[in-house]
């Protein structure tokens, strides 16, 4: 006889869905804790997961290299002292099997795998007025039904590999850095392509070239990278971290990054001598690590003859470490001010270029006119390869939620509504689709954080929503048109005060055609941001309606 929750779960009928307080989409870090909030406040819920597992980003992400680029004690949940204690990281940097295994923990450690649906993905959620209520369908036929619907799908979950002419006619394997097969690749003996110079791409490159026969690096825009500095965690610097973590939690609440430890700035570039600089550059280059880089000054992301000392200080490292002139000189990136772009971390990656098996292939000059059977064919030459890995990025912020059918009875879908940029209040709503949250939505600090930092924010903010709404007696929430508005000017109001505009990025975008060009995610740091929510919130939820 299956138990009550086999026959929940096994609803594909029409007539009886199943029926749950909260529907979340995504079984990720967003997803995990989002079942967990909810469990907490007494409300019922189920998480649908497209994976054959939990983990998000961790579970599709399983290309040689993948590792994450906040360090590992920083990133994980805070909502449990006793996990954040026992819990072990082997080195600074997590890797990808690590924070996966970390993940499944969670799910186990919290019971929360039996709220999880895997192997279902949802393809439309439709909101009736009437009733207060969304029904989401998925790939697999379930229908459920729930007054809220929380969306945990992630900011870089929908791969996207280019539209390439010839693609299918390519006689070897390909892949995806994003839809890496569990069982690994070998790349051993293999003449190997790799696209994109991105910070997936940045990782994998040094671990390709080690194995393959001979390795050709199609780079379009060359990247900034600075050193990671991995290795294993230090135990002192475990257990002081460790005993400081509650404190070190409540403090990364006040950073621009959310992300405690880095003391803040405290003077402009142009106000140090060029030798300052010089030195104050190289200590951070040694250390290792983004942010810390980031914030050599207060105004490297502001200020553009800030930031081209830091930028041509990590040129000339490039120029440094790249024997071949002419290679370094691709490899330095002249378009776009550092930090503008994602600053990727790497080991050994600009090294990589020195060894004979590696060539650099510039498809800005020469760019890929198609994948033939033999492999790539760029306007001035063709490359025989036998796997072509694809580290071309994702359709970020927007892209998961643009692929469901999200609608209000027959009213526009939301892909319709964000046609021309994405349009949240805080990030976290839009206006028009009530009861329906977005964890890390575009407009909110989200990829410029801590993620995981910035995920038990958002659902602690709609925890807290969602018992007020009981409390309450209330039964619906959306933001007013004009809160949104105003949130989506501030947004970018702010993005247009930095550099960040400077540089294509898919921060704006620009890597998938056609998409509406616009800054989405909020570049006003983490603080601000958090103190303007909890405002909201004192204050009534300003700028939402709530009613019965
Ligand atoms: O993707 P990307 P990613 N022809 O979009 C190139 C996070 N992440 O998977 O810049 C030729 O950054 C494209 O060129 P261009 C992190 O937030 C984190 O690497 O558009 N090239 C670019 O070089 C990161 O930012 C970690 O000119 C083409 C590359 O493909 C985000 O995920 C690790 C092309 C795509 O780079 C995405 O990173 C990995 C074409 N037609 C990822 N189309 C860590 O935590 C695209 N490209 C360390």
């Amino acid at each position: 006889m299956p138990d009550v929750l086999e026959r929940e779960i096994s609803t594909t009928d029409p007539a009886n869905p199943l029926t749950l307080d909260a529907i979340v989409v995504g079984g990720g870090l967003g997803g995990l804790y989002a079942l967990r909030r909810l469990r907490e406040i007494g409300l019922t819920a189920r998480a649908f997961e497209a994976g054959s597992g939990v983990g998000g980003t961790w579970f599709w992400n399983r290309y040689p290299g993948a590792r994450c680029d906040v360090e590992s004690m920083e990133y994980s949940y805070a909502f449990d002292d006793e996990l954040q204690q026992e819990w072990k990281w082997p080195e600074r940097y997590g890797t990808q099997s690590e924070i996966l295994r970390y993940i499944n923990h969670v799910a186990d450690r919290f019971d929360l795998r039996r709220d999880v649906i895997l192997n279902t993905r949802v393809t439309s959620a439709v909101f009736d007025p009437a009733s207060n209520t969304w029904t989401v369908r998925t790939d697999t036929g379930h229908v459920a039904r729930a007054p809220f619907c929380i969306m945990a799908t992630g900011n870089l979950s929908t791969p996207r590999v280019p539209d390439f002419k010839g693609i299918n006619t390519f006689k070897g394997r390909w892949y995806h850095s994003g839809l890496w097969p569990h069982e690994g690749v070998d790349f051993s003996g293999l003449r190997v392509g790799v696209i994109g110079t991105g910070s997936s791409g940045v990782q994998m490159i040094p671990l390709i070239a080690a194995q393959a026969k001979h390795l050709h690096v199609f780079q379009r825009t060359a990247n900034f990278s600075l050193p990671a500095r991995n290795g294993p965690l230090d135990p002192e610097i475990e257990a002081t971290h460790k005993s400081e973590y509650p404190a070190r939690r409540t403090a990364a609440y006040d950073t621009p990054f959310g992300i405690a430890g880095f003391p803040p700035p405290v003077k402009a570039a142009l106000e140090a001598t060029p030798e300052e600089r010089e030195a104050k550059y190289e200590a951070k280059w040694a250390e290792g690590g983004s942010i810390s880089f980031l914030y050599s000054y207060t105004d490297l992301l502001v200020n553009k003859a800030a930031n081209d000392t830091a930028s041509e200080f990590v040129r000339n490292k490039i120029r440094s470490i790249v024997r071949d002139p002419v290679v370094a000189e691709l490899l330095a990136p002249k378009d776009h001010p550092i930090g503008t772009k994602r600053l990727c971390l790497d080991t050994n990656y600009y090294e990589t270029y020195n060894r004979d098996n590696v060539t650099l292939v510039d498809v800005r000059s020469s760019p890929i006119q198609e994948i033939t059977p033999a492999g790539v064919k760029t306007e001035d030459a063709e490359y025989e390869l036998d796997t072509i890995v694809f580290a071309t990025g994702f359709d970020a912020m927007t892209g998961a939620l643009r692929e469901i059918d999200i609608r209000v009875g027959n009213g526009p879908t939301l892909a319709e509504k964000w046609a021309g940029g994405p349009l949240t209040y805080l990030g976290l709503m839009v206006s028009g689709f009530p009861n329906m949250f977005t964890i890390t939505g575009p407009g909110s600090p989200s990829v410029k954080t801590q993620m995981i930092v910035a995920i038990e924010q958002h659902m602690d903010w709609i925890g807290d929503c969602l018992a007020t709404m009981r409390a309450r007696g209330m039964h619906r929430i959306e933001p007013r048109p004009e809160a949104e508005r105003d949130w989506v000017q501030h947004v970018n109001d702010v993005a247009d005060g930095t550099l960040y505009p400077l540089a294509n990025s898919w921060y704006m975008g620009v890597n998938i055609p056609g998409k509406p060009k616009v800054f989405m995610p909020y570049v006003g740091g983490f603080a601000g941001y958090k103190n303007k929510c909890d405002a909201v919130a004192a204050n009534d939820y300003e700028g939402f309606v709530m009613s019965r």
